[in-house]
């Protein structure tokens, strides 16, 4: 629970680096289909929680996504990821340990190493960006929800319902123009993949959300309500 993380180790080199007191994150899963606006919900979030700390700059808000625990992929998984033949939306397709093991290191209060995913190249770049404790931790992804360890750490899960055919419209230009593929290849991996993993592996952790944000990110009610709501988390559980 939240507070048997705020009782874990404090390690000394992190105490005596930045002089920070170690805090206990209000950690935010952020779920629903490709294309749903979980990023935008983030940065939504992001933006009004920051405003309201905006006196205070050891208070943060920062997000990081599931697509930084993609697993590398062998040799021959490489050629047909390339083809567009490897399904990026299956469960097998993440590293779940590593994942567990980074929230844990979050909820602990530690400084971490996020890497940066290249959706070009299909794979984990060499470059990490760190993770300083903050004040509230999102994490957004297809799939946050689907592995159950993952999913008993957040204190708030949120999934963003949005319509398959707003998605789909989403997806295609996004995949043209910022992932570098062609059309045929975008619709056959959707139709293949991309669509199937949704109906098996993502649509049924619906049932695990707190909150269900039905069009996304132009649903401003529901995100004020849900700001509302870690704003008088933070308020009722002071960081040091
Ligand atoms: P969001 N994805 C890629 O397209 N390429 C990769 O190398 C890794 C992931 C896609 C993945 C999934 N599927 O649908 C999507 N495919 O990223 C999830 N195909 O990202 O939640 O932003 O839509
Ligand atoms: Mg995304």
């Amino acid at each position: 629970s939240f507070y048997t993380y705020k009782m874990a180790e404090k390690p000394a080199d992190y105490l005596s680096t930045n002089g920070f007191e170690s805090k206990t994150p209000f950690l935010i899963g952020v779920a629903g289909g490709t294309a749903s606006g979980k990023s935008t919900v983030c940065q939504r979030i992001m933006e009004k929680l920051g405003q309201q700390h905006k006196e205070h700059t050891e208070r943060r808000v920062v997000c990081i996504s599931q697509d930084s625990f993609y697993r590398s992929l062998t040799a021959p998984e490489r050629l047909r990821a390339e083809r567009g033949q490897f399904n990026f939306d299956h469960p097998d397709a993440f590293d779940d340990k590593k994942l567990l093991a980074t929230l844990k290191d979050i909820l602990a209060g530690k400084k971490v190493e996020i890497p940066e995913y290249d959706y070009i190249s299909n794979s984990i770049s060499n470059r990490t960006n760190t993770l300083y404790p903050a004040d509230v931790v999102l994490i957004e992804g297809i799939l946050v929800f689907y592995f159950p360890e993952v999913r008993d750490l957040f204190h708030m899960k949120l999934f963003v319902d949005t319509d398959s055919d707003t998605r789909l419209a989403r997806r295609v230009p996004r995949d043209i123009m910022e992932r570098g593929r062609d059309l045929e290849q975008v619709l056959n991996q959707y139709m293949n993949f991309v669509k199937p993993a949704f109906e098996e592996f993502c649509l049924p952790t619906k049932k695990f959300a707190d909150v269900i944000i039905p069009r996304g990110a132009d649903n401003l009610v529901a995100i004020d309500l849900i700001v509302q709501h870690i704003s008088d988390y933070l308020k009722k559980n002071p960081s040091s």
